[in-house]
C-alpha cells in the first residue's frame, strides 16, 4: 500500500514524477482549496516535500499529527522549525553535497562579474558602444581579499576557487576551523579587510540582518558585496542605501530578502549584478537534488533511517 505524503512546494517534474510512483502525493502547493486537502488527508500524511525556499509554520505541522519526515528539496533549512520538529521527533534531511560546487561556481561569477564589469561591458558591446570608445578599465582580481561569512562545504568550495584565481582568502563563523585562511572573529573587521564580502552561512534567525549598516560601512567604498546564501542575512534597506550612496562599491546578488521581489531601486544601478536564485540551478544538479530528496524519504520509510539528517536534529 502507497504512504501519502505533502507537497508544499513546486517540485519540478523530475521529482514528482518518480515520488507520485512511489507515494499518493498530495499537492498542497498547487491546491485550490487547501483547508479541504487538509481536512481530508491531514491524519494520513508521513511524508512532506518542501524545497529551501519554503517556509513551514507549525501551524500546519500541527494539522500533520502523523508526519515523521519532512524531506527539503535544497540544503537551506531555514524555512523548517527545527526545535519544534525535534521534538515531535520529526526526521528533517536536505540536499547537501550535491549542489556545493554549482553555488560557489555562482558566488565566482558575481565575483567577476562585478570586479571586472563584465555585465556593464556587455551592455556596452551590445549597444555599440565600443564603435565610439575604448572599454572602461576594471578591477584586477589577483591579490584581492575575499571575507567569506560562512566557511561551510559552500564556503570552502568558494575559497578553493577564489585561491586559484590568486586571491587571498579570510574568514569568519561559528569558530575557527583547521584550515589556511586567517579567522577573524568579528565580521566587522573581516568585512574592512575584504575587498569581496561573500556571505556563505545559512539564513535563518541567528544570521537575519547580519551584514548590517555597519558592516557594509566597514566594507567600504572600494568593498563589494556577494551573496549566494540567504537574503535574510543582509539588512536588505541597509545594502540599498549603501549602494546609492556610493558606500561599498558594487553588489553580486543571487538571492533576496523577498523573492521573488528585487527591490526596485537595485533593478537600475549599473554596479549592481542580479541573478534569480540560480544557484543550484543546473539541469545535473537539480536532478541529483530531486534524487537526494526522494531517496531521503525512500530510505525512512524502508528502513527508519535518513542519507542526510540536518545538524540541528543530529
Ligand atoms: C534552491 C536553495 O533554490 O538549496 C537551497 O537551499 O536555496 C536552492 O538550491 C531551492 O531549494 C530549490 O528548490
Amino acid at each position: 500500500m502507497q504512504l501519502d505524503i505533502i507537497i508544499t512546494a513546486p517540485v519540478p517534474s523530475f521529482l514528482y514524477e518518480p515520488l507520485k510512483a512511489s507515494y499518493r502525493c498530495h499537492d498542497y502547493f498547487q491546491s485550490s482549496n487547501k483547508l479541504e486537502l487538509l481536512a481530508s488527508v491531514s491524519k494520513k500524511i508521513r511524508g512532506l516535500v518542501q524545497d529551501g525556499g519554503t517556509t513551514t509554520p507549525t501551524s500546519l505541522l500541527d494539522e500533520l499529527s502523523n508526519l515523521e519526515i519532512i524531506s527539503v528539496l535544497g540544503v537551506g533549512y531555514d524555512g523548517v522549525p527545527v526545535e519544534f520538529c525535534r521534538q515531535r521527533g520529526i526526521k528533517v534531511t536536505n540536499t547537501p553535497d550535491v549542489l556545493t560546487d554549482d553555488v560557489a561556481d555562482v558566488a565566482v561569477g558575481l565575483i567577476m562579474m562585478t570586479g571586472r564589469g563584465f555585465l556593464r561591458l556587455n551592455r556596452f558591446a551590445l549597444a555599440g558602444g565600443w564603435q565610439k570608445r575604448g572599454p572602461e578599465l576594471t578591477t584586477k582580481l589577483g591579490g584581492k581579499t575575499v571575507g567569506i561569512l560562512g566557511l561551510g562545504r559552500i564556503g570552502k568550495a568558494i575559497a578553493q576557487r577564489v585561491v586559484a584565481m590568486g586571491m587571498q582568502v579570510v574568514y569568519t563563523g561559528r569558530k575557527p576551523q583547521d584550515v589556511a585562511y586567517e579567522f577573524f572573529p568579528d565580521l566587522k573587521e573581516l568585512a574592512a579587510a575584504a575587498d569581496f564580502l561573500v556571505v556563505a552561512c545559512p539564513g535563518g534567525p541567528v544570521t537575519k540582518n547580519l551584514v548590517d549598516a555597519e558592516v557594509l560601512a566597514a566594507l567600504g567604498k572600494h568593498g563589494t558585496l556577494i551573496n549566494i546564501a540567504r537574503g535574510s542575512v543582509v539588512d536588505e534597506p541597509a545594502l540599498v542605501n549603501a549602494l546609492r550612496k556610493g558606500e561599498i562599491k558594487a553588489a553580486g546578488l543571487d538571492v533576496f530578502a523577498s523573492e521573488p521581489n528585487i527591490p526596485t531601486e537595485l533593478l537600475t544601478m549599473d554596479n549592481v549584478v542580479l541573478l534569480p536564485h540560480v544557484g543550484s540551478a543546473t539541469v545535473e544538479t537539480r536532478q541529483a537534488m530531486g534524487d537526494l530528496c526522494k531517496a531521503n524519504l525512500d530510505a525512512w520509510f524502508a528502513r527508519k533511517e535518513v542519507l542526510t539528517l540536518i545538524r540541528e536534529l543530529a
